[in-house]
């Protein structure tokens, strides 16, 4: 069965052993982070810090932070069984003879789930405090000693495009600037930003209605962060994902959608051309992004659960609780990207890499120049164009072995012949930059080089023992007694 809400999730992640309640007082300022950061390098726990200091309302962080509770999170044993139930739709066509059609039918009624339902009311504005509310009462965590504040980590972001009309989901980080603004960092490349520019250009001035739902079930929450294309609804994402319609209701001020059991919900507005100073932050990447212009969400009225959760999370040097958040997203996605490009066996994303500076892709090589085409497929695939740096290997290269990478990759390169520089957008969290968003990409062809590929010298073979020896060896190595 599907997770109702967060608190369902809280539980089984409880039954699982996997969450420890905080029931003395603990600062949101820097202490929580501090928690957080050690459990997720220790491989300790998800929290729930049940007395923040200064708020009445109790803190979830590290829900996500190991693949285990990923895996709870989506109710699998293992991602791979998302991937599996993707790849699973992708081959469905249209069945021949009526038998098979009717063996069809329970596979369009789970389609049929995926779809989100409008409900009349939910949990989420069970108690209403309109105006008569202040972000100062949310434990909002300030994570890092520079920042330029406490920031909300985790919310779900919910604009319309003015154009389309359709709903788009983005998890975007919020300062907090006072009772009732923040900051709204959405990516220049993001959706909730091309929103934001579509309305810009109709040169009015606009208030843009924003909708920030805050906690809702595991998957509802994970959908906000895929990388899907955009106008793709993610709520209809996390319908297949918990394999039940997500529940929506109507915002009370502005016109909306938000899931009906999100834990607190903020409407309000971003105003057309105004911007304030954002940041700085310590980011994902293990650095502190700098501090930039971003606009302003004003918040106009707010409704809330009975005993709401607060959930956060934080981000830093990794491993963080992204990175698995992110691996996750490696693993479900692989069959779309191998739709579009094929001949990839596997992608890697090493925690190092935070992401967008590194991806390790194998792939299954037909003919002359393929690592480039691959390269240049993922540099033009939705937010794989940030990747900074990308190593393209033969299938035979497990990608998940980053040593095994480094070694076969650097043994098999003649820089100068194998490396391509590009230009392009980058991440706007990258530092090194020469200007932001913008700025230039490295691919590496570490394939075998082929004659086709003007490659005229023997290529020699990867040392490896003789089986048999190995097997006499086994034998020999337990008479010397070093088993
Ligand atoms: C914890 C966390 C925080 C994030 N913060 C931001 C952010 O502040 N700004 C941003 O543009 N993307 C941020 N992202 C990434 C976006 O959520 C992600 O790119 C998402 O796919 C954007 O959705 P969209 O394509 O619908 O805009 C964050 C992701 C995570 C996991
Ligand atoms: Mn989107």
């Amino acid at each position: 069965m599907a997770y109702t809400d967060l608190r369902e999730f809280i539980r089984a992640l409880e039954k699982a052993g996997e969450l420890k309640r905080i029931d003395f007082e603990v600062d949101p300022h820097l202490e929580i982070t501090e928690f957080a950061d050690r459990s997720v390098k220790r491989g300790g726990p998800a929290f729930l810090f049940e007395k923040p200091k200064g708020s009445r309302y109790p803190v979830l962080i590290n829900a996500f932070a190991s693949m285990r509770r990923m895996e709870i999170a989506l109710q699998v044993d293992s991602t791979g069984e998302v991937a599996a139930r993707i790849t699973e739709m992708l081959e469905m066509r249209m069945p021949q003879g009526l038998i098979n059609k009717l063996k069809m039918l329970p596979k369009l009624a789970d389609m049929a789930s995926f779809f989100p339902k409008m409900a009349d009311s939910g949990p989420c504005q069970r108690v209403v405090r309109g105006k008569d509310f202040s972000l100062k009462e949310l434990p909002v965590l300030h994570c890092w000693p520079g920042d330029g504040g406490p920031f909300i980590t985790l919310p779900m972001v919910f604009t319309r495009n003015p154009e389309t009309g359709k709903r788009n989901c983005g998890m975007y980080r919020m300062q907090v600037y006072d009772e009732r603004t923040t900051g709204m960092h959405w990516q220049t490349q993001k959706q909730g930003a091309e929103h934001y520019r579509r309305l810009a250009k109709e040169g009015k001035p606009a208030r843009m209605p924003v909708a920030v739902a805050l906690g809702a079930d595991p998957a509802t929450l994970y959908s906000a962060i895929l990388p899907l294309p955009p106008d793709l609804d993610e709520m209809m994402i996390a319908g297949f994902l918990r394999n039940k319609p997500v529940e929506m209701v109507k915002c009370q001020t502005v016109d909306l959608e938000v899931p009906a059991q999100a834990e607190f919900v903020l409407e309000g507005y971003v105003e057309i051309g105004e911007t304030r100073r954002e940041g700085p932050f310590g980011d994902h990447t293990g650095f502190y992004s700098l501090d930039d212009d971003y606009p302003v969400f004003h918040v106009e009225h707010v409704t809330h659960r009975e005993d709401p959760v607060y959930p956060a999370t934080i981000v830093g040097p990794p491993p963080m609780e992204d990175y698995f958040m992110g691996k996750a997203i490696e693993r479900i996605f692989l069959p779309l990207m191998r739709m579009q490009i094929p001949e990839i066996r596997d992608i890697a994303m090493p925690a190092e890499g935070v992401f967008h500076n590194l991806m390790l892709v194998s792939i299954r090589k037909s003919y002359p120049g393929q690592a480039r085409k691959v390269m240049h497929a993922i540099w033009g695939l939705g937010q794989a164009m940030f990747t900074k740096v990308i190593v393209v290997v033969d299938e035979d290269v497990d990608v998940q072995n980053s040593s095994e990478v480094a070694w076969k990759a650097l043994n098999n390169i003649d820089p100068q012949r194998d490396i391509e520089f590009v230009l392009g957008p980058v991440d706007s969290l990258d530092h090194a930059s020469r200007l932001p968003d913008f700025g230039s990409k490295m691919g590496i062809d570490a394939t075998r080089k082929w004659p086709s590929e003007g490659f005229a010298r023997r290529w020699p073979e990867v040392i490896k023992m003789d089986a048999s020896v190995c097997r006499r060896v086994d034998e020999l190595w337990r008479r010397a007694g070093l088993a």
